[in-house]
Formats: structure tokens, sequence, C-alpha cells
């Protein structure tokens, strides 16, 4: 359908296109318009969630007339795309972002005081937009941001969960989760009731022969749920471009929806249809690093792949071209196993809708994908039981066994004396029932595989992808270590630290190029600049002081050591050798004399994290976290030498308070089992050193900003096999230190010891799987050493300075750069002359 104004009518529609603000007195224009009229308020009832409804409303503007430019010259520019597919996308807050990329910040806070508000209030009103559990997620986001800011021409596709991440409240110091309904007002996002796709699921395979004699293969008789579009703007900083993100919201099809039952009185089960419809993109899945197969997350896989893969193909049919130039318009990437159905659909298009032959279409398919690995904890690697894909898939599943076919013959073929061989590599594995190893049959679909830090892409090279290294060859396996934006996580977190940065440097471009942070080295020495940034950590420290005191009643000092450990709480990432560690501290300050407390460094440890609903072990260990910050904040002994606080709904707005007035943060997990971390790295970009193990991204960051500039302790991760051997068969003893942190929980002092049995027996009764007690007495050592460097306050600055120096190579934009280059192969998009248009107008 035509749907363009033609030619000579658009010298008046360009005329009439809004320019949008950019002064104070347009700002104001935009945002009463909007106040008075798009929300239908006045002067005489504006709240600040009215002033930020306007705000939004008026930044929002700018944003579509620069998002409709970009997606005109993405496709004029007629060149390849990247989607990347992702089930969570964690965005956070969208206003403050939206101001800075497009560079007015100061002019709405001006515009806004005006008006009689001030621009941080207006600012927390925004609710987060939480799509997704952790690092997995925040990644994605921070990967929007720089395939916008370096004007790729990117789209990402996600579902529109109506519930995101529960809230997070602690009740008697218990974790009580409470739904995440975000969506009352979200000027963020644009409805397209006129992009839907309709999805099947369930049904039969029909296979037969036409009269010319072709085999077709049809999926008959399933049920339909249509997909509905809803986009999101996603702006790049300092650039005209803006980039979408794509979110399906599912809903009953309208050719499936009974409207005679309505009619019939069975009006209650045409409700029910319509329900369970909509129940498909209702709520995110809380779970980090774990896989539980449940077959509602099942469709929400298809449902998403099937409605992104059409949307793709649409679009590239669009264009007119040979199949087999899709790879060369298309690529695409799997964030994690999540979305590997979407290689077995677009197989399925090609041969089963568009009649390719297998081969070609297979030499198409692992063309366009690649895939990115996040974890090596099995209990996180998806296996997807072979009944439930029979029922809800059935042609997938066929699929499946012929891909499986052709893959294990290729391989019978390279290696016809490993018997053995053939059932490691299956993409089923014949257990009870029968599963699909997602992951195999995402290298199988794929061209490239990505670790995500330099061990983790060694680890999966010679432990769960070994067989396929020999397979394929090395080539295939590569690693990309993670980035994160430094637009958010320091000019948007850290205002005032960016702009004593830029004062130094001389302007923003570092928030561009951070290797040119570099230049900030020669400056460790120079005393005012020194004095500046220790204010800046003080005041960043008052701030979260400020937020303590509100949230938990407790009232901290700011000139202690601020101890900030804040992710996701899991037995592996060791929050429990963190607390027990804080029990160990305690008992030492209660058997010191008054006279030797008063040359304690004074402490605040701080925690936040959300447990996964059903993990047991995690709730444990937060109840005990709340427990000790009540025994130790009241004890008349410790004072201020030592508190304890677990902040509650850590969440991406609240990190960007926490994150910048810290001291040391904790990135403590067993080696070998974080795959990357990116929290090590925002800290450190903050000014923050850290204590850590050497896993995931710790061991690059230590390379990159010198040893001397980080805490590390504990086992390595080549050692851990047999540690955990040695748990069940050497002579094993729980480190004596930990033993009397025990015996203290024990003895009922952080009361009901039997809450907390199962925590202490996972270590001294079942093997200690995370190696607490081997760690236990290098982590304490450690922590006494930060201690006595803490006391330095210069010593310590230096190494700030020099940390933050240094950190360059993490931003996500050099990680973006690396996927174009090694991965997907494609070039940004020249915007040079829109930039010259936007200056001269
Ligand atoms: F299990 N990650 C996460 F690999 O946040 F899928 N959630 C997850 O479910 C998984 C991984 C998955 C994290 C890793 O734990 C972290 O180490 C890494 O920095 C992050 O993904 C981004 O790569």
């Amino acid at each position: 359908v035509e749907s363009s104004i033609p030619e000579h009518m658009r010298e008046a529609w360009r005329k009439y296109s809004p320019s949008g603000f950019t002064t104070k007195d347009q700002f104001e224009t935009e945002i009463v318009r909007h106040i008075e009229t798009t929300l239908a308020r006045s002067l005489f009832n504006c709240d600040e969630l009215a002033a930020y409804s306007g705000t939004a409303l008026a930044f929002r503007d700018r944003l579509i007339m620069d998002w409709n430019k970009t997606q005109q010259r993405q496709t004029f520019a007629d060149q390849k795309r990247i989607y990347y597919l992702s089930l969570e996308f964690l965005m956070g807050r969208a206003l403050d972002n939206a101001m800075l990329n497009v560079g007015l910040k100061n002019v709405a806070k001006e515009g806004l005081a005006d008006l009689g508000f001030r621009i941080e209030d207006v600012i927390n009103q925004e609710h987060d937009a939480a799509l997704g559990n952790g690092g997995l997620g925040r990644l994605a986001a921070c990967f929007l941001d720089s395939m916008a800011s370096l004007n790729y021409p990117a789209w990402g596709y996600g579902l529109r969960y109506r519930y995101g991440i529960f809230k997070q409240e602690i009740e008697n110091g218990y974790q009580v989760e409470i739904p995440d309904y975000w969506l009352d007002f979200n000027p963020w996002e644009f409805a397209r009731h006129d992009v839907t796709v309709d999805v099947q699921f369930y049904g039969w395979v029909n296979k037969y022969t036409d009269d010319e004699g072709k085999q077709i293969v049809s999926w008959q008789d399933g049920e339909i749920v249509t997909a509905v579009a809803y986009d999101v703007p996603v702006p790049g900083y300092g650039t005209p471009t803006v980039n979408n993100l794509r979110l399906w919201s599912s809903k009953a099809s309208s050719g499936e929806f009974d409207f005679s039952k309505f009619n019939s009185g069975e009006y209650e089960s045409a409700v029910a249809d319509q329900q369970r419809a909509e129940t498909i993109s209702a709520v995110l899945y809380p779970n980090d690093n774990l896989e539980r197969g449940k077959e509602l997350r099942l469709k929400q896989q298809y449902f998403w792949c099937a409605a992104s893969l059409f949307d793709i193909v649409r679009r590239f049919k669009k264009t007119n071209r040979k199949w087999s130039e899709f790879p060369d318009q298309v690529a695409i990437q799997l964030n994690d196993t999540h979305p590997t159905l979407a290689v077995v659909e677009l197989q399925r298009i090609l041969v089963d809708k568009e009649g390719l032959e297998w081969q070609t279409a297979w030499d198409i398919v692992t063309k366009t994908f690649s895939y990115t690995n996040h974890t090596v904890l099995p209990e996180a690697l998806e296996k997807w039981s072979v009944p439930l894909i029979q029922n809800l898939l059935p042609r997938h599943l066929q699929i499946i066994y012929e891909i499986n076919l052709s893959f294990l013959q290729t391989v019978e073929r390279r290696f016809p004396k490993d018997r053995e061989l053939l059932g490691r590599v299956s993409l089923i594995e014949e257990s009870q029932p029968k599963t699909v190893r997602m992951a195999y049959l995402a290298i199988v679909g794929s061209h490239k595989v990505n670790g995500v830090a330099e061990l983790h892409s060694d680890l999966i090279k010679t432990t769960i992808f070994k067989d396929f290294v020999r397979i394929y060859g090395p080539d295939k396996f590569i690693n990309v270590t993670n980035g994160i934006t430094p637009r958010r996580w320091l000019h948007q977190a850290n205002p005032r630290l960016s702009e004593l940065i830029a004062s130094k440097l001389g302007s923003y471009e570092f928030l561009k190029d951070l290797t040119l942070l570099n230049k900030l080295e020669p400056f460790v020495d120079d005393k005012e600049f020194k004095k500046e940034w220790a204010e800046i950590k003080y005041a960043n420290k008052v701030r979260l002081a400020q937020h303590i005191l509100k949230t938990t009643g407790v009232s901290v000092n700011p000139k202690a050591l601020f101890d900030v450990q804040v992710k996701r709480i899991h037995e592996y990432k060791r929050q429990q050798l963190n607390v027990f560690g804080v029990i160990h501290r305690y008992l030492a300050i209660k058997s010191l004399s008054s006279e030797e407390r008063k040359k304690l460094a004074p402490r605040v440890t701080i925690f936040g994290g959300k447990a996964a609903p059903g993990y047991w072990m995690a709730k444990t260990i937060i109840h005990l976290i709340n427990k000790v910050g009540e025994v130790i904040n009241n004890d008349p002994d410790v004072g201020d030498l030592l508190k304890v606080i677990f902040l509650e709904d850590y969440n991406v707005s609240k990190a960007e308070i926490i994150i910048p007035a810290s001291d040391i943060s904790e990135h403590i997990s067993t080696a070998g089992t974080e795959a990357s971390g990116t929290s090590n790295m925002k800290f450190v970009l903050n000014g923050g050193l850290i204590i850590g193990t050497l896993d995931g991204a710790n061991i690059e960051i230590t390379r990159e900003i010198g040893e001397q500039n980080v805490f590390l302790f504990g086992n390595l991760s080549e050692d851990v096999e047999d540690l955990r051997h040695n748990h069940f068969y050497g002579d094993y003893q729980v480190d004596p230190e930990l033993q009397k942190v025990f015996d203290l929980i024990k003895s009922g002092k952080f009361g009901d010891e039997g809450s907390f049995g199962a925590l202490i027996g996972a270590i001294t009764e079942h093997g200690d799987y995370y190696l607490v007690s081997d760690d236990f007495n290098s982590y304490t050592k450690t922590q006494d050493l930060i201690d006595e460097t803490f006391k330095n306050q210069d010593e310590w600055v230096t190494k700030c300075i020099t940390s933050v120096a240094r950190m360059g190579f993490f931003t996500s934009d050099r990680c973006i750069n690396e996927y174009a280059d090694t991965i997907w192969n494609i070039e940004p998009l020249d915007v040079a002359e829109e930039k010259q248009v936007r200056a001269r107008t």
C-alpha cells in the first residue's frame, strides 16, 4: 500500500513540520502547552508528577522528530542493520538521559525553575523501566545507548512486560515482593496498533506432495495470538541518531477471538481466552542465572522470536533483494540462549514459507545469527523438554531434529572414530524426558559465539563448549569483554565528577572517546584537583547517607569508609562471605578496649539486591544481613565504627545514587563463576576502588588500572575443582575464624538460629560448593589492608584518580565496535550532513 504523501505536496508538509525547542522560552511554551492540553491540568493543579509528565512529553516530541529522520535515513541508506534480541532491557529512567543526550538539560533546568520546580525533583518522579533482572538486561540497555551514540543502524527487540521486575520491600528483615505495574503513564512508548504479527502455537504438521510433486509442509490448526509492536526511542549522545527498541505485547487475535461467544452467553470464556493471550507478555520471569523450564516462558520466547523474525523478514522483503543477500542486510545477535528459537524460526520461514532448499536456507541462517554466552553455571543453561516443544511448536521440533541430524552427520564424517563425541554434542540430551540443549543449538545456528570477559571466554572454550571448538575450530569462539555506557554511568550519575574531568581535559569529548581519560593521569599530583575530587566523593556520600536515613532510619557517618555490595543476591556472588566478614569485624571490635577502638577506621557496609522469589537460600542471606544490621547498628560499643545497611529495591535509578558514593565495592564471586560483572566497571569509573576475586572482568580491570590499585584475594579459578573435591575427600576443616562467626550466629545473637541453619550447613555439611571457607582468611586479611590504606587519604585519592584515568577500555562503545568489526561486519551510518543541517537551523 502506497502511504507516502505525493511529491508536489511535500513542500507544504515540510514547511509545517515542527522544528523542536532549543531555548528556555520555547521549552516553557512546550511544557505549559502539554500540561494544559495533553494532560488537561492547569497552574492551579500542577504537582511534580504533572511537571515531570509535561517535561517528558516536551522532550519526547524532540526525540520523535529525530527518530523519524533516523528511520528514514537508515531506510534510504539501504545497508545492513543490527537486530539485538534480548528478553531483558533494563533501561531505568529515560528523561534525564534524553535531556543530556540532546544537550538541553540546562535549558530544562532553568525553564522548570521559572515554573516553580527543581529539576531533580521532577526527574525523580519517573518510574524505572525495569524490564530485566540484572547484568544481562542492563548490558542490553548499555548496548542500545552505544549503538545509537555511534550511529549504527540498530534495533532492539524485546517483550513489553506489563510487570517488570518486582519491587522489593523488607518487612521484619524478610524480602517481600510487590508487583511492578509500570505502564500507568509511559510517555516513552508508541503503540503501533497497525504493526501486528499473528503468532501460532500448538496444532499439528501436515506433510504432503502438491500437484507438481513438491514437498509441502504446513503447520495447521494452532491457536493464534497477536503481537502488537510498541516502539521506544533510543537517543544517542551528541548525535541526531535516535534508534528504535521494539517491544511486543500480546493480545487475543481478532480472527481467533470468538465474538459469537459474547453473544451466546459464553462471555466469561471469551474473556478467559483473551486473558490467556495477554498472559504471554504479562510478566518478566524474576530469575537471574537460573532457568526453570516453564511452559509460559517457552511461549514468551517463541512469541517474541516469531514476531521479531516476521518483522525483520518483512522489512527485508521490501528491498526486493535475493534471499542470498539476507545476511548482507541483517545481523541478529542472540543475547544468551533465550532467543535461540529465532534460529529455528528463520529456517522454517525460508524452507516452509519461501520454498528455499534446506541447505541454501541453513547457510543464510548461520551467516545471520551470532550468539553471546553469559554464564557457565549449569543451572542457568537452558534445556527445554522435548515433549513440551513437541506440543507447543510441533514443526519447530521437526526442524530441530533435522538440524541435529545433519550436524551429527558432519561430525561423524570429521571424527569417524569418536562414537562418544556424537552423544556429547547432540542437540538432544537423552535424558528422561529428552531435552533440547539450547546453547548447542545456538552454537550450531551461529557463525560466531562470544563470551563476555577473557577468563569467561577461555572457560567456555575449555569446559562447556570444548567439543565444539574441536568441531568448528577456535576462530568461531571469540571474546568481547563487556562495557558500560559512560553517559549514564558517569555523566548522568555523577555530573560533578564529569564536570571536573571535563574542566581538566578541556571538553566532554571523553564521553564519546573514553580513552581520553588517560589525560587525567598527570593531574594525580595536582593538590587543588585532588581536593575537588575528594569533595565530590564526599558530597556523593552525603547524598547517599541522606537516602539511607530516609529509607532505613539509620544515621551513618559520611566520613566513614563506604563499602558497597549491590547486585542480585546469589550464592555464587557470595553476599554470605561479606556478611560473615561483617560479623567477624563485629567480634573484633567487641574484643577491643575503648582505647584500642579509637584507632579503627569507621565503616558502613551497604548491601542491596533482589533475591528470586523462589530462591530460598538467597532470601535467607537477605534475612541474615538485616538481622545482623539490627544488632550491630544498635550496639553502643560499636557506634560509628560499623554500620550495616540493607537498601531495599535496588534498581537502576538507585544504582545512580549508590555507585558514585562508594569507597570500596565488592565483586567477590567464587573464581570462575561470574562471567564478567559490569558494576565493577561502574564503581571504578566513579572513583571507587574494588575488592574482588580473580574472576570475570575483575582480571582485565586489574590489568588496565594496575595491581596496586585493586584489592584482590582468594583462590584462583584453576584450583576450584580440586578444592571442591578436597571438601569431600580430604581432611577438610572450616576456617577457625569463620567457625567463631558460625558459633555467634548459632548462639541466637541474630535471632532464631534455626533460620540460618541451611546457610551454615551449606558450608559445614554440604561441601561448601562456593568456597566461602577457603577464601575467608584471605578475604578478611584483605579487608584489613583496605582499612590501613584508607587511613592515608592522599594515597587513596591517588589510587582512585589513577584508576579512573585507566578505565577507557571499559566503555560499551569499544565493546560495540568490536562486535561490529568481528561479528556483524557493519559500518556506522554517516550523519555529518544531518549534523550540519541541525547546526544551521
Ligand atoms: F544466565 N547474567 C545475568 F547467563 O545477569 F543468562 N543474568 C542471566 O540470566 C545470565 C547472565 C545468564 C550476567 C552475568 O551473570 C554477568 O557476569 C555478566 O556481566 C552479565 O550477564 C552481562 O554479560
